[in-house]
């Protein structure tokens, strides 16, 4: 039984967080009839779900939002950095403006999608009963929406609160006066220890591997930047996004710091720490080069250990060696995390020394024996990133093989990071083996020049009704060249000597293989051009009549 409404539609959209709400925006523009399936209740994506105290966006407001300029000519952001609420009070704007929810059905969970080879359409189920059969299929899920969870023996059985943050619920949790426990110290972590640790009674930390977080350079706006300078300096910084590496306005990269001498490096190094984008990571030979990274770590650890009073700390905090290179894992930004481990109402533990051994119904018990009584914990545990966004759902292509399964038996494999062999008129912006995950979001989805993803795929889709075709697929050539050279890009930089999600390390069982495209911006969007320019280069385009036959 389909859903009238949904019977002929063009495409269906999963989720309606930035790509959501961009792809269903430009779609629409086009002249396409396009739903959108949202598991959440509101507009926002990751922002509606992360709603965990002191989650905040690491990229500045200059970038981190959509350069339609009917969106951004009245809005006002608040803060360089903005906090969760602002950010789902700006989707609501983003729903105003471009009247978007009239084409989404929110609390609405997509459980499957078949690819109906004699029809060229996709047959869509949802948990709620919605179903539909668009011709196309785009996930706009994210690459952080499968919540990573342990398994530690005796989890049922705690009776106090516990949360994921990703699944924090949306009215809160009273966290005043209370014992918290937080597992976990990634950008999650950080976060949420920072806005934990003044209220709790008491703050246990629970850390495996310390995070190398550098300085967020929080502060609010002025009146001048707020709306001054929006309509003179907004449309260069946009157009900038669309010409560095990373999706920001300013270059990811200045020199290597091995090019420098010692002065100039210490000099340059002061400089990035105390104002500007990325730090210590700002220097390509610290991707590349054992010692390069290597000065990068020093300089890190000798800058956070001035700022922790206990030296017992210090070697767990900072380590004197490096557990693993600096910029292996995405980089996270802090706000006085490192002073919160002076405070007398907080405690480190470290899982190396004491491992976690169960969950009991009052606490943590590790491995010394102590059961830490806990009223509060927080997983601050990851994602099944990037993958599991897309293989949390049933998709079956034209031979009925679930794409989880495809990418589990024979690894991941991707075209220009935007669709995958066998699963025909599909496509998934922001998804594995693009730059996404690794860049400021929104200029990777928004092109002016349609070079990137949700333009390059009105495009593509404008140019398939103009030549009848209802049917594009990639070629399995076409994918593990595609696969070859986001492997031989990976390999050249410090990813794999990380556990981290970037290459599925983090997910015990998962295949470890690099999940992203790391080359940057400006290299993806041209590779993606030259196959769009070249009558869409690698992939096998069709007519639903001719392929009967
Ligand atoms: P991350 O960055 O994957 O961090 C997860 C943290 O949880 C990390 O410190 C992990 O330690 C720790 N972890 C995971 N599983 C366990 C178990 N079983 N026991 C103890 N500790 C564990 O996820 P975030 O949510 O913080 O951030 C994800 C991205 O979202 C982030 O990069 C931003 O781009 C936004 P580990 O380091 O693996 O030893």
């Amino acid at each position: 039984e389909y859903d009238t409404d949904h019977k002929d539609l063009d495409v269906v959209i999963v989720g309606a967080g930035f790509s959501g709400a961009y792809q269903l925006h430009q779609l629409r523009k086009a002249g396409f009839s396009v739903k959108v399936f949202e598991a959440g209740s509101r507009l926002g994506g990751t922002w509606y779900w992360n709603c965990y105290p002191g989650a905040r966006v690491d990229f500045e407001y200059l970038v981190y939002q959509l350069s339609t300029e009917e969106v951004w000519k009245d809005w006002t952001w608040s803060e360089r950095f903005p906090g969760r609420d602002e950010l789902v009070a700006y989707f609501d704007h983003v729903d105003k403006k471009l009247d978007l929810s009239r084409d989404i059905s929110f609390d609405t969970w997509v459980t499957g999608a078949t690819f109906d080879a004699s029809a060229h359409r996709w047959v869509v189920s949802t948990k709620c009963g919605r179903t539909a059969r668009p011709r196309f299929l785009i996930l706009c899920t994210g690459f952080a929406s499968k919540p990573l969870l342990p398994d530690y023996p005796g989890l049922a059985s705690y009776q106090g609160t516990i949360h994921h943050t990703s699944k924090w619920p949306q009215d809160g949790v009273e966290l005043e006066g209370k014992r918290i426990g937080i597992i976990g110290t990634g950008a999650s972590g950080v976060q949420v220890i920072q806005e934990t640790a003044p209220v709790a009674a008491h703050l246990t930390v629970f850390q495996r591997t310390p995070n190398f977080a550098i300085p967020m350079h929080q502060r609010k706006l002025t009146k001048t930047e707020q709306v001054e300078l929006r309509e003179e300096l907004y449309p260069i910084i946009f157009r900038r996004c669309k010409q560095t590496t990373s999706g920001a306005h300013v270059d990811a990269f200045y020199r290597g710091l091995l090019e420098m001498t010692p002065e100039e490096q210490r000099l340059t190094l002061e400089d990035f720490w105390e104002r500007r984008f990325l730090a210590v990571a700002a220097f390509p030979d610290v991707y590349y080069d054992v010692n390069a990274n290597k000065l990068a770590y020093d300089f890190w650890r000798d800058k956070v250990r001035k700022r922790i009073v206990d030296p017992t700390l210090h070697e767990k905090l900072a380590p004197e060696l490096a557990p693993h290179p600096v910029a292996a894992k995405r980089l996270s930004l802090e706000q006085r995390y490192y002073e919160v481990f002076n405070q007398r109402n907080v405690t480190l533990v470290d899982l190396n020394e004491t491992p976690i051994l169960e969950i009991t119904p009052k606490g943590i018990r590790t491995k010394d024996g102590v059961e830490h009584l806990l009223d509060v914990i927080v997983l601050a545990t990851g994602f099944d990133a990037v993958t599991g966004s897309i293989s949390q759902i049933d998709i079956r292509g034209a031979d009925d093989t679930p794409i989880g399964q495809k990418w589990s038996d024979k690894g991941l494999s991707t075209y220009l990071g935007l669709a995958s062999a066998g699963y025909p008129n599909m496509f998934f912006p922001y998804g594995p083996h693009s730059p996404g995950p690794l860049t400021n979001g929104p200029a990777c989805l928004v092109g002016l020049k349609s070079e990137f993803q949700c333009d390059w795929i009105v495009d593509c889709l404008k140019y398939m009704r103009a030549h009848n075709y209802t049917r594009i697929e990639a070629t399995p050539d076409a994918e593990a060249a595609w696969g070859a050279r986001v492997e031989a890009i990976a390999k050249q930089g410090a990813w794999y000597r990380a556990k981290s999600w970037y290459t599925g390390a983090n997910v015990p069982g998962k295949r470890v293989s690099i999940l992203t495209f790391m080359g940057g911006l400006t290299l993806y969007s041209q590779l993606c051009r030259e196959s769009a320019e070249d009558g869409y280069k690698g992939f096998i385009l069709s007519h639903l009549q001719l392929s009967t036959i």
